[in-house]
């Protein structure tokens, strides 16, 4: 029998992109189709996402996936980052821009939040680390704009496209468990918490799980991308890391993920939540996974520090050249400074270089003084800052690891993985690098019938995909002399 046919759209920070995925008994197999630039735009009002433009760039996708399989598609997800959301108005039509989460609007909301929900709460319902850009602070810092007033329903990016693709409205629960309004335990919608925050409680739409149903193409989205009217769109574990953890290849239960991309997502995936003081103070989050699964897990500022020194180098004029930098920084001094990728300055768009050069000189250390020195110290503060989070997690669960699966397009980074498995003192598994878009396809094949629960799923990960090994090395000492010289983990909370 010929392999089912399905499309996968994945939108990350940087780019999107549609795949076509080609699954059989012991075959996957994914093609990139269309790729395209995901370019936030700055208004007064603050940064946001160009949705129209992205929302066409699935369109293109879509159409090249009807071409070259001659309509054959057997279903359509919908994958992207998480938190961010569209308001729609009583009519349905999308109300203003969404916001990018690295707009600055939210800078001191979380107080006003936990003036009324103390912070202690809403982590034992939530079990939500505290990022500043969690959807409740978003949310709280419009309360009481003309758009907020005029809201109905709050869908986020990826519930949205499909909203847009199918007419349907619903939302995905991988992703709105990080919401902040979710509840860790129940996986139900918290509306209690909108209506303390004199907030719609109304707002959120209906639950779908991963492998749900999500309706058919409308008219004018099928005339447009050649798919039949008829095509079914499916509810994939559409926030992307849920969707990469799905795809990783781990056969043994001991194992820890990181899924590293624009973020370093570092964790584990457990049965139940941990919902502890120590656990918030430490900023772990419980987010849903397929299954009922949890993932316990932190963020790490990720590949974004060295995508913005780039971006930053590119506008001076610089070398951006990924191979030849990180060559550089392999052959540079190692454990000359290390930063906390996750400290609050290096969140906002900006000079990254100098935010990394003022870090630096405020904690005493040398000043990177190259381009390979700078692109060293990030790759090792990275590494050092995935050692800290698994080894934290494993003592926060009491879940022993044995290997490290890193995927994701940081997976393609084989300092960065070196360096990883150096620093845990663990094997890294490295890839695959498409992993969201592979975990994507895989919960659409599910529904399919095609494969079986998450082991089958990682299994067929494992036997088809391009690995690589990473046995741990380098000097144990020089790794716990550099993490001496950070703060600990969690202080900054
Ligand atoms: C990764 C990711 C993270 C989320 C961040 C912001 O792409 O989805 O999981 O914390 O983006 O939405």
């Amino acid at each position: 029998a010929s392999p089912a046919l399905f499309a996968a759209a994945d939108l990350g920070a940087t780019s999107g992109r549609v795949v076509l995925g080609e699954v059989a008994p012991e075959r996957l197999v994914l093609t990139e189709l269309h790729r395209f630039a995901n370019t936030p735009v700055r208004l007064s009002d603050g940064l946001h996402w160009d949705v129209l433009a992205l929302f066409q760039g699935v369109l293109d996708g879509l159409r090249r996936a009807a071409r070259s399989t001659d309509g054959r598609i057997a279903s359509v997800g919908v994958d992207s980052w998480a938190v961010d959301y569209g308001l729609l108005d009583r009519d349905g039509a999308l109300l203003g821009h969404p916001f990018h989460y690295r707009d600055s609007r939210t800078d001191g909301v979380a107080d006003t939040v936990f003036s009324r929900i103390d912070a202690q709460e809403l982590y034992r319902i939530t079990g939500l680390q505290h990022l500043p850009f969690n959807t409740v602070f978003q949310l709280a810092s419009a309360a009481g704009t003309a758009q907020m007033d005029a809201a109905r329903t709050l869908l986020l990016v990826p519930d949205l496209f499909i909203h847009w693709l199918t007419g349907t409205v619903g939302a995905e629960e991988t992703n709105a468990s990080t919401t902040a309004l979710f509840d860790a335990r129940t996986g139900t919608w918290r509306p209690d918490l909108l209506d303390r925050l004199s907030l719609a409680p109304d707002l959120l739409p209906p639950l779908r799980a991963p492998g749900d149903s999500a309706g058919t193409l409308l008219p004018h989205v099928a005339a447009y991308t050649g798919l039949g009217t008829g095509t079914p769109v499916t509810t994939v574990a559409s926030h992307d890391t849920a969707s990469a953890v799905v795809a990783v290849p781990a056969a043994d239960p001991r194992f820890a993920y990181i899924s590293c991309g624009t973020w370093s997502l570092a964790g584990l995936e457990l049965n139940s939540p941990i919902l502890s003081e120590e656990s918030r103070k430490a900023g772990f989050t419980n987010e849903r996974g397929v299954d009922g699964t949890i993932r316990y897990l932190r963020n790490i500022m990720g590949m974004w520090l060295l995508e913005e020194c780039r971006r930053t180098w590119a506008a001076q004029g610089l070398p951006t050249g990924l191979p030849e930098l990180l060559a550089e920084a392999d052959r540079a001094r190692p454990f000359v400074s290390v930063v906390d990728p996750d400290a609050p300055e290096f969140l906002a768009p900006g000079d990254m270089p100098e935010q990394i050069r003022a870090y630096c000189r405020r904690t005493g250390q040398p000043v990177p003084d190259s381009q390979g020195a700078l692109v060293r110290c990030i790759v090792e503060s990275l590494a050092l800052a995935h050692r800290r989070v698994l080894r934290q997690a494993a003592r926060l669960a009491d879940h022993d690891i044995t290997q490290v699966h890193l995927v994701g397009g940081g997976s393609r980074n084989e300092l960065l993985c070196r360096l990883t498995a150096d620093a845990c003192g663990l094997p890294v598994v490295a890839g695959p690098a498409e992993a969201t878009a592979l975990g994507n396809v895989l919960v659409q094949a599910r529904a399919a019938g095609l494969v079986g629960d998450l082991s089958s799923m990682r299994r067929l990960v494992a036997d088809t995909q391009q690995l690589r090994h990473y046995p741990p090395g380098g000097d144990p000492a020089a790794w716990d002399a550099a993490e001496a010289r950070l703060a600990p983990a969690g202080e900054d909370l």
